[in-house]
């Protein structure tokens, strides 16, 4: 038997977004391409996950306060929404990572629904066993939700039709990409699916 699959969007919010406070360059051009993915395991009723960076207003993540980063996606703000392009159907379940005030966390692996289950715990429960993982950005929090899927024994699928990066160092998101595949994940897109 195939393995159980679930999608996971990963954090396709209005500050990652051009426009946004740390706007991901053309971040808004892999929307049509996710919400076809969302059709199909919308269509197969298989699991999809989405979930969003949500910061409080001051965390160690952010340069004021000793990070690396502009301040970004604040719980409950408009920079904090989902893309309104994004289509996620109302069965979509929610995760929420970054609210710590102490560490970046990247990985949608830290991250809990709105009742606090972790992700994994979830998955495990759901009886998930390989994920598809789109969305942003592919050098931060895809990278390492992938890594973290992978050493947790999960089969990943790269949407490679469906990511974007930051690039703060020119190529940065090839080198995330080579990493990803080298460690085991898959590459998928619309036509491979599709075939
Ligand atoms: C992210 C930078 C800072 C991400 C989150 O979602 O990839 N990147 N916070
Ligand atoms: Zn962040």
């Amino acid at each position: 038997m195939e393995a159980k699959r679930a999608l996971l969007i990963v954090d396709v919010q209005n500050d990652f977004c051009p426009g946004g406070a740390l706007a991901v360059p053309e971040a808004d051009k892999i929307i049509p391409n996710l919400n076809k993915y969302i059709k199909i395991f919308y269509k197969a009723k298989l699991p999809i996950f989405a979930s969003r960076d949500w910061h409080p207003a001051r965390t160690k993540h952010f340069k004021d306060f000793g990070g690396i980063w502009p301040v970004h996606c604040i719980q409950n703000t408009r920079g904090a929404a989902f893309h309104p392009k994004l289509k996620l159907p109302k069965d979509t379940i929610f995760l929420y990572k970054g609210m710590s005030d102490q560490k970046d966390s990247y990985s949608v692996f830290q991250a809990e629904d709105s009742r606090g289950t972790e992700f994994k715990k979830l998955l495990d429960l759901l009886g998930i066993r390989e994920l598809y993982i789109g969305g942003l950005a592919t050098d931060y929090c895809v990278k390492s939700s992938v890594l973290d899927a992978l050493r947790y024994g999960f089969k990943v699928r790269l949407l490679i039709d469906a990511i974007k990066g930051v690039d703060l160092k020119p190529g940065d998101s090839v080198r995330a990409i080579e990493e990803m595949v080298k460690k085991g994940a898959k590459k998928a897109t619309l036509k491979i699916l599709n075939r």
